[in-house]
């Protein structure tokens, strides 16, 4: 009999464990359930007397309560996989991480996130200290990845699976760019540890927040407060503001271009790339309003597998989604999996404007990782790297080393 894990998709407190799971290669079902009636039936009470998700139930049929506990259980199962630290000191680190993001993050779910998905009362002073403990943690943590890759010594551990499944929560419903910005470290190690193949299955397509989620009801609410200055538990008025003029766009000043974006990836996913699109491309390509760019991994140094990097890559495009009218690239996978250095990553991208997205210049950024370079295509050998990289094959002169593996476009 295998394990099985009651949960609803997206727990975070479950997360961690699945991700655990996945790295030590142990199967867990996910049976899907109602919350409310399948967690209060007397078989599921004999599992978890509280009644509560999520809950794991072994293949002898006993049950493990507490989401900490259920992650620690999993990662115990495969000592070899050193989830739970390779020394003392490292297992002591883990404790620490794994407390601090169960006793300071968790609790800021429900005032911050959970009350809004859930349509729960909304508590003004509850979210705003959640939100200090947020950022205070964020400080702490950003502070400590500015020298490691992982929490606990030198791979993942169980200090990782919780800490990231618990920020993916905020990172996808209240810190948009402005607050991602402000923790660097913290944005690099969760990009590299959300294109680890672990992470990815159980966390799904990551999509960043863009505007933090807000009190449903906000403007109601602050209109009452002005009436009964009293009960002043929620935020501060926003409503009472004069409306602000919408914020411009990078893009917006940009003189409108004769070259429909949407049309060029039309031409490319429904023609061969050689023989159609291409030729559209070059008859159509607006130079002033667009550009190409060749853009190389700096650590391609350190590239081993090719499967991890090609994760690396829709890691990256996942987090492009917002760009997506505006951009479109192909990026390769070059070599075979092998020692560090095995593996190349390039490609080539066409970008509305004259320069790289604002934002892919910032440390955080995956952008910020490639090294860019502008091409021209009135140069025979720059107007060849376009093809070869849209076409998945050629010489591909100027560019990789080894020959092509796997390619992925954005469009
Ligand atoms: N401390 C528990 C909290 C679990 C918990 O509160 N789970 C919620 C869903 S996230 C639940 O089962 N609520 C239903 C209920 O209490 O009836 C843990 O970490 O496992």
């Amino acid at each position: 009999m295998a394990y099985t894990l009651y949960t609803y998709p997206g727990n975070p407190r479950a997360n961690c464990t699945l991700i655990a799971a996945e790295l030590s290669g142990i199967k867990i079902e996910t049976p899907e359930i109602e919350l409310g009636k399948t967690n209060k039936t007397e078989e599921f009470l004999a599992l978890n007397p509280l009644g509560r998700v999520p809950t794991l139930k072994l293949p002898s049929g006993a049950g493990v309560f507490e989401s900490e506990a259920i992650a620690r259980y999993v990662a115990r199962l495969r000592p070899e996989v050193g989830l739970m630290g390779a020394t003392f000191a490292e297992a002591t680190e883990v404790d620490s991480w794994v407390t601090l993001a169960n006793a300071d993050l968790v609790p800021a779910m429900l005032p911050l996130v959970w009350v809004h998905l859930f349509n729960l009362k909304y508590d003004g002073s509850a979210a705003t200290k959640a939100k200090a403990a947020v950022d205070r943690v964020l400080q702490v943590l950003d502070a400590a990845l500015l020298s490691r890759t992982y929490l606990a010594g030198e791979r993942v551990t169980l200090a990782d699976t919780v800490m990231v499944s618990v920020l993916n929560l905020f990172m996808t419903h209240t810190l948009d760019a402005k607050a991602r910005k402000a923790v660097p470290n913290v944005m690099r190690y969760y990009n590299t540890l959300t294109a680890q193949p672990a992470f990815a299955k159980v966390l799904g397509e990551i999509k960043l927040c863009e505007t933090p989620l807000a009190p449903a009801k906000k403007e109601k609410a602050a209109k009452k407060e002005a009436a009964a200055p009293a009960a002043a538990a929620a935020p501060a008025a926003p409503a009472a503001e004069p409306k602000k003029p919408k914020a411009k766009g990078p893009y917006d000043d940009l003189p409108k271009s004769s070259m429909d974006l949407d049309e060029w990836k039309r031409e490319y996913s429904n023609n061969d790339t050689r023989e159609g699109a291409l030729p559209w491309l070059w008859k159509n390509l607006d130079t002033e309003g667009y550009s190409l760019w060749h853009c190389n991994y700096k650590y391609n140094g350190e590239l081993e597998k090719t499967f991890m990097s090609a994760n690396l890559v829709t890691g990256w495009f996942q987090r492009c989604e917002h760009l997506r009218k505006y951009i479109f690239g192909n990026v390769l996978i070059f070599g075979s999996s092998g020692p560090p250095g095995s593996v190349e990553i390039s490609g080539v991208w066409l970008f509305r404007g004259q320069s790289i997205p604002p934002e892919w210049d910032q440390e955080g950024n995956d952008a910020f990782y490639y090294e860019w370079n502008k091409l021209d295509i009135t140069k025979a050998q720059d107007k060849a790297l376009v093809e070869d990289y849209f076409a998945w094959d050629g010489k591909f002169e100027g560019g990789p080393t080894k020959p092509f593996n796997q390619g992925k476009t954005f469009k």
